[in-house]
């Protein structure tokens, strides 16, 4: 007899190259074309996160077997990494004729792979890495560059997306909604509020409050020369350089009195021009109450970020600051509604309690005074989350996390309420990400939904601040998946990033500059059941809220761009660059 004698290590190596051929076998490789049917996040996952995706299928499929399963292989398809089975199929209610079976792996190491699903395909690249959304991170601040008024975007920072200045803003008209008669003021500089050129202080000053809570939360996240902006090389944060930017044209906007003109504007949304091309009359419209303590809450806090490096821009920042809360708190019922003659975003609200809360939470933490505490008694932060108040919500929370921010400036019972509190709202949407098909936070989907996510991600960076739960990173990464492509429209919401990123954004530079794709680093809204458009937009029949999207030009209502999606959804991803980082 003979005995063939085999070494461990050898037996070892057949053993791997016999299962390795087996499972090669099985595999058909992949020939190019993926499936939409697999949907998951095109950016980026981390080496240590639980990759979530989606098998999503109608009618007769793979998925009505309950023994199918996934095969985690090589970007060429035909080796095998890891496989696993589907589960239970989950028919979705809400996503009329789909099935979504969501599943997931245990986390992959650093590389690059693909799920293949027998009978449905190969999905895109899956990309795992360490600093898996610094890149989309860093693009949404370049988004802001993009979104400069007043200035001409040179080639070397604006690359193909080169394009001339557009309103000075140097003369703009008084309406008489502005409390002035005649006359003129100079309000150079800022950054369009969205798709339209228009200039808005609620919808400049409420993100600012998000991008200085960034910077409040994780230290500068974007340093000089990271942005390649024309101010890198300043020896200054380009972080804090691009906010620059917008505080300076929010400066102009303050009246004599203390009061905040509402928004700078033309009396009709222009045409799909390029900007310098927009050159119609603009406006000073309104004062209000809302942009008033929006803008006393925005300074007070840059007066906080700035003053180690520049002591005479912070006490100007807030003494702005002190007179518009004086103007705002006096004030109380200067309610914004468009004049018959205005036809451009309203930013309305009637009730302006968040934005005196915040103001008050701001300017207390800033100085420690008497006066904005009591403030804060009498009225203390409305933390909350509700999807279907969209932004009109969030200020209340920003107040809360400010207060949070600093323990040892806050009296400890306002400061345990405020845990407990957001402690209990970010359990509260833990559970609803785990309920929900796609592993994000809302059910509700109005106008600008991606920023409701978003925003709910941030209350979940809050309390995640709080008390250091894994579940709470584990629920922020997968709204994040949501957003970049783990969703029903197996989208990435953000242009120029990912596999299928919107490309008929409606944005008139990316309309009128004859590129095809868009301008990059900009957050489409995202599905919006209402759909307030369909008159220009061609929703897919019987769309469900969720899929209630189209990548259309005209559709201002679900695929616009806008200042206060962009600033949640660097939050977010800065957040989780940093908890990654810190890891
Ligand atoms: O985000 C705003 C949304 O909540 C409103 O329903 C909508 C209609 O008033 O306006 C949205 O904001 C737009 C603003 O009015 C003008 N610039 C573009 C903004 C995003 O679409």
């Amino acid at each position: 007899m003979r005995v063939v004698r085999i070494s461990l290590p050898l037996l070892f190596l057949l053993l791997l190259l016999s299962c390795g051929g087996e499972s090669s076998m099985a595999l058909p490789g992949f020939a190019g074309e993926t499936t939409p049917a697999i949907q998951l996040n095109q950016v980026g996952y981390y080496p240590d996160q639980a990759i979530q995706f989606t098998v999503a299928a109608t009618g007769t499929s793979a998925l009505d077997r309950p023994d199918s399963s996934y095969q985690i292989t090589n970007l060429a398809g035909d080796s095998l990494v890891r496989e696993g089975y589907l589960g239970q199929r989950q028919d979705w209610t809400a996503l009329a004729g789909v099935l979504a079976q969501p599943t997931l792996a245990d986390p992959l190491p650093v590389g690059e792979y693909r799920i293949y699903v027998p009978g449905v395909g190969y999905s895109e690249a899956v990309h795992v890495m360490e600093d898996a959304l610094q890149a989309p991170f860093i693009g949404s601040l370049r988004g802001l560059y993009y979104q400069r008024a007043s200035q001409a975007l040179p080639e070397q920072y604006a690359g193909e997306y080169a394009r001339a200045a557009g309103h000075p803003d140097t003369e703009v008209l008084y309406h008489p909604s502005s409390g002035h008669s005649g006359g003129s003021i100079s309000s150079p500089g800022g950054w369009y509020d969205a798709g339209d050129y228009n200039k808005y202080i609620v919808n400049g000053a409420f993100p600012m409050g998000q991008y200085l809570a960034l910077y409040e939360d994780v230290g500068d996240p974007a340093p000089d020369g990271s942005l390649n902006l024309p101010e890198s090389g300043n020896g200054q944060s380009d972080y804090l350089d691009e906010m620059k930017y917008e505080l300076d044209w929010m400066l102009t906007m303050q009246d004599e009195d203390g009061g905040l003109f509402h928004k700078l504007t033309t009396l009709r949304f222009e045409g799909m021009v390029m900007p310098n091309v927009a050159t119609s009359q603009r406006y000073i419209v309104g004062k209000s109450t809302t942009a008033t303590l929006d803008f006393a809450a925005a300074t007070a806090q840059a007066s906080r970020v700035y003053r180690p490096l520049d002591a005479a821009y912070a006490d100007r920042l807030l003494a702005a600051a002190r007179r518009a809360y004086t103007w705002g708190t006096a004030n109380p019922n200067a309610v914004f509604r468009n004049p018959d003659d205005v036809s451009t975003g309203e930013y309305g609200d009637d009730n302006a309690d968040d934005e005196r809360t915040w103001a008050a939470a701001e300017l207390f933490a800033t100085t420690g005074e008497q006066e904005y505490y009591n403030e804060l008694q009498a009225r203390p932060p409305r933390m909350r989350f509700n999807a279907g108040e969209s932004w009109t919500g969030y200020m209340g929370n920003l107040a809360a996390y400010t207060l949070l921010r600093f323990p040892d400036r806050v009296p400890q019972e306002m400061h345990q309420e405020l845990r407990q509190l957001v402690i209990t709202l970010a359990d509260s949407l833990v559970m609803d990400v785990d309920q929900n098909p796609y592993r994000q936070p809302i059910t509700d989907f109005e106008w600008g939904s991606n920023s409701d996510v978003l925003n709910a991600a941030m209350l979940l960076a809050a309390a995640h601040r709080q008390e250091p739960k894994e579940d709470y990173v584990a629920a922020i990464r997968s709204s994040v998946d949501y957003v970049l492509g783990n969703n029903p429209n197996n989208v990435c919401y953000l242009t120029g990033y990912g596999d299928r990123a919107p490309m008929n954004i409606h944005h008139r530079p990316s309309i009128a500059d004859g590129i095809a794709a868009p301008v990059p680093g900009l957050l489409s809204g995202g599905p919006n059941s209402k759909q307030q458009d369909k008159q220009y937009t061609t929703y897919e029949a019987g769309a469900a809220p969720m899929q209630s999207w189209a990548d259309q030009e005209p559709s201002f209502a679900s695929n616009e761009i806008c200042l206060n999606w962009n600033a949640p959804f660097t939050y977010v991803t800065g957040y989780l660059e940093h908890v990654a980082t810190a890891k």
